[in-house]
């Protein structure tokens, strides 16, 4: 496997995301919900992250608004499931804040927020910021993560940063644009291709690992 280009040909062909339910693969994407799940899912695995979804959910939580008028100590307690719950109690609270003071809504907050806004926020990190950028504002941020790491470790690729990393799967993808297009019979938004390649790359690993192990004899590169 010589870039990521060929990792999404051989993903692609092995039948991942074929059906998903949201376009872009991250569910409610375009939604506040992405921003909860990207802090939620921070050192936690996404099936308890979807039963502290549930739980704001069931509380009637169906706004950015709504969400930042939950006192911390309930929020806390509806996100129990996904762990860290104090820490990121207090971290989606002041982060909700920050968007209605600096942009009003959600809406505005998606067309005009950019990623050193989003860096500059308690708690969030590179990955939470490009998975907000991505699935909830619908931008062009390839998020990168340790799927991501593993997976090309199993192909003998070790990288020493996020941003080292991120480069090489961008470079791979943004040199073979043209053949992408061809690959998906048309022409694709920067945001659905790196939505929908890191997309792949998590149900891959989820489906082909045992603990630090990915298994990538089935793709046949
Ligand atoms: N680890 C993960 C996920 N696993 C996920 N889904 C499944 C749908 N999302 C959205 C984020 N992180």
């Amino acid at each position: 496997m010589k870039n990521s280009f060929e990792l999404l040909v051989a993903l692609k062909n092995s039948g991942y995301l074929k059906t998903t339910r949201d376009p872009l693969w991250w569910p409610r994407s375009g939604t506040f919900w992405v921003i909860i799940g990207a802090i939620l899912t921070q050192q936690a695995k996404w099936e308890n992250v979807e039963k502290s979804m549930e739980n704001l959910e069931c509380a009637g939580i169906d706004s950015l608004e709504m969400l930042s008028a939950l006192p911390i100590e309930q929020l806390s307690e509806y996100i129990r499931p996904s762990g860290f719950y104090n820490t990121k109690a207090k971290n989606l609270h002041l982060l909700t804040h920050a968007i209605l003071k600096e942009f009003d809504s959600f809406e505005v907050f998606c067309t005009r927020v950019d990623r050193e806004w989003l860096l500059a926020q308690k708690g969030i990190g590179a990955e939470s910021a490009d998975s907000i950028l991505c699935y909830a504002c619908k931008q062009e941020a390839m998020v990168v993560d340790a799927y991501t790491a593993r997976l090309l470790a199993s192909f003998g690729y070790s990288f020493e940063s996020y941003a080292e990393l991120q480069e090489w799967v961008e470079e791979g993808l943004l040199s073979n644009l043209s053949k992408i297009h061809v690959l998906y019979g048309k022409e694709m938004s920067l945001n659905e291709l790196y939505a929908r390649f890191h997309g792949k790359i998590v149900e891959f690993c989820k489906e082909n690992s045992r603990g630090k192990t990915v298994f990538v004899e089935s793709l046949g590169i």
